[in-house]
């Protein structure tokens, strides 16, 4: 146990004294009652836009507050950075390889195996599962489960009750979180629950809920020191297809078609065919027609959005916009965005937490706040994520424990590694429910009780597999320690980058084969080989390293 450690068991003890009953058994609180868990994951959420990770950006108070009533993890990260692959991870609390489900293109999820929501069922809980689900298949193991089809979509979103199709007009992150909210209304009070609530937001194509539209109007947002990143040393970096210089799209990511979508960009007429393609403006005005605006929100949208649009074009024919200015113009249009639906986030999560409060479950209810991966927001030059790189490596993760339990975690931060394969097996042990052999993830309630097992992990394991793919990311594998990361990119490539995070956070230095890095890459190819073994990873063997 480190200093800091002893530091916080000791203010855990004292809090103990000071209270009037102990933290019960695992699984239960003071009062011997189950535990509820309400496990709320958004969709590609960086940790650089919540102000509890990162004041640069923006405030999102309600996400603070649930880190400041509980913990905010430092360093949580995902096991393959894509999203039905990270909701695999969720439900098996295993890697790819194991639970089947390594890339979205051709993934299916198959919900006959053991998952959370299964044994958590057989333990008593009632499950529901509200929103986003990207697993192809039927869910599995929930009560109830209400999802969005596919991606999603912002506007009226189409969703799948119990197996019954339907359209429900609004904004997808309120009415997610209604559904949820009415789920909880009409659960058994008398049975522990576990709500998965899952938005939509803030995917691409970050549209905003048309209250926040105007939101951070007056805010030039930083640029980020490595957004015009050359790749030097980093062959695997230069080989995308997510720049927001190169392919962030002006009509479909960026919002800029006119009513007759008759903008063009002469350097590439493709990338705006496919935008205009994507751009979802041909409505039937009074209809709800799924994923495409009403009338009345359609009306919204452009009071907004036309005069962004008249000036954008004037500049660009203009030339003021070319070169530097149009690429920042660029980045600037896609943070406002995003930022605005991250705002809408937030506000929900303040309602789930108001609800918990008002029906008095705040003190019997772990509340979990994380998304499926992190995000690139211009680090690099990039949107969107996969990589191993810390910004999409990374994912938020914020825990509040309830009741007494809180007042003995040490509010502050947890610097232990965490990882996706980890929710399954504290969630069940939360539960009091016994953890499977086969479960290859750690549970870190005992982190979010003040303890530090002393065996905890000290590396990581990462492998991403969708390739050949849409944003062309090359499939890889690595190790992360708490100062180096190995990543081996293979498939129709043989690469191999080192980074030493303490002196090059940024990841801009490739270090692998420099005189010196021997030994420490020697060290680290064992640690990978170690990790490999240990989850047992088909990989291995196909390398043959
Ligand atoms: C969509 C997006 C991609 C994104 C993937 C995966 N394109 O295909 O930009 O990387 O989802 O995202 S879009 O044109 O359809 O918006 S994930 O989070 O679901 O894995
Ligand atoms: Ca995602």
């Amino acid at each position: 146990m480190n200093e800091k450690h002893l530091l916080y068991a000791v203010a855990g003890l004292s809090a103990l004294a000071g209270a009037t009953a102990c933290d019960g058994p695992s699984g239960k609180n003071v009062s011997g009652k189950k535990l509820n868990i309400v496990y709320i994951m958004c969709d590609d959420h960086s940790y650089q836009t919540i102000s509890c990770y990162d004041g640069r950006f923006i405030r999102t108070p309600n996400i603070d507050r649930l880190a400041q009533e509980g913990a905010r993890f430092t360093n949580s990260f995902v096991a393959n950075s894509l999203s039905g692959p990270s909701r695999a991870c969720l439900l098996t609390g295993k890697h790819s390889h194991k639970n089947g489900f390594t890339n979205n293109e051709h993934g299916v999820f198959d919900g006959s195996q053991q998952t959370l929501p299964k044994l958590l069922q057989t333990g008593g809980y009632q499950t529901a599962m509200v929103g986003k689900w990207h697993l192809v298949s039927e869910p599995t193991g929930f009560d109830y489960w209400d999802i969005l089809t596919g991606q999603g979509d912002y506007y009226n979103p189409v969703f799948i009750r119990n197996g019954e199709r339907l359209v429900r007009e609004g904004y997808s992150t309120d009415i997610v979180t209604d559904v949820a909210l009415e789920w909880l209304d009409h659960r058994d009070p008398d049975k522990p629950f576990c709500l998965f609530l899952h938005h939509k937001a803030p995917h691409r194509s970050w549209m905003p809920d048309l209250q926040d539209l105007g939101l951070y109007d007056d805010v030039t947002f930083p640029l980020p020191e490595t957004f015009y990143d050359d790749y030097e040393s980093r062959k695997a970096a230069a080989l995308q297809e997510m720049s927001i210089i190169a392919d962030m799209n002006l009509i479909y990511d960026l919002k800029m078609a006119d009513h007759e979508n008759e903008f063009h960009t002469p350097d590439n007429p493709a990338l705006e065919s496919y935008g205009r393609d994507l751009y979802r403006r041909d409505l039937a005005p009074g209809e709800l027609v799924a994923g495409r605006m009403n009338a009345a929100q359609q009306a919204a949208w452009d009071a907004y959005y036309d005069p962004i649009i008249r000036q954008f074009k004037e500049d660009y024919a203009s030339g003021k916009l070319s070169g530097r200015a149009l690429y920042e113009w660029k980045y600037q249009r896609y943070m406002h965005d995003y930022c605005r639906v991250i705002h809408s986030v937030d506000r929900n999560v303040g309602r789930v937490y108001d609800y918990l409060k008002e029906h008095g479950l705040l003190e019997n209810t772990i509340v979990i706040y994380t998304s499926d991966q992190g995000f690139f927001m211009g680090e690099h030059g990039y949107f969107d994520k996969r990589y191993m790189y810390e910004e999409s490596f990374r994912t938020p993760l914020v825990v509040r424990m309830p009741g007494k339990s809180r007042k003995i975690v040490r509010g502050g931060d947890i610097e232990a590694f965490v990882q996706n394969i980890d929710y399954a097996p504290t969630i069940l042990e939360a539960a009091g429910l016994e953890i499977p052999e086969d479960i290859q993830g750690e549970s870190f309630l005992p982190l979010l009780r003040g303890r530090h097992p002393a065996d905890w992990r000290q590396s990581l394991y990462y492998h991403y597999y969708e390739y050949p793919a849409e944003h062309s990311v090359r499939r890889h594998y690595g190790v992360r320690t708490g100062r180096y990361s190995l990543m081996h990119f293979y498939n129709d490539i043989d690469e191999w980058e080192l980074f030493d995070l303490q002196e090059d956070p940024q990841q801009l230095h490739n270090l692998y084969g420099q005189p010196g890095t021997e030994a420490v890459t020697d060290s680290l190819r064992k640690e990978l080989v170690r990790l490999q073994l240990l989850y047992d990873d088909p990989i291995r063997a196909q390398n043959g390293f």
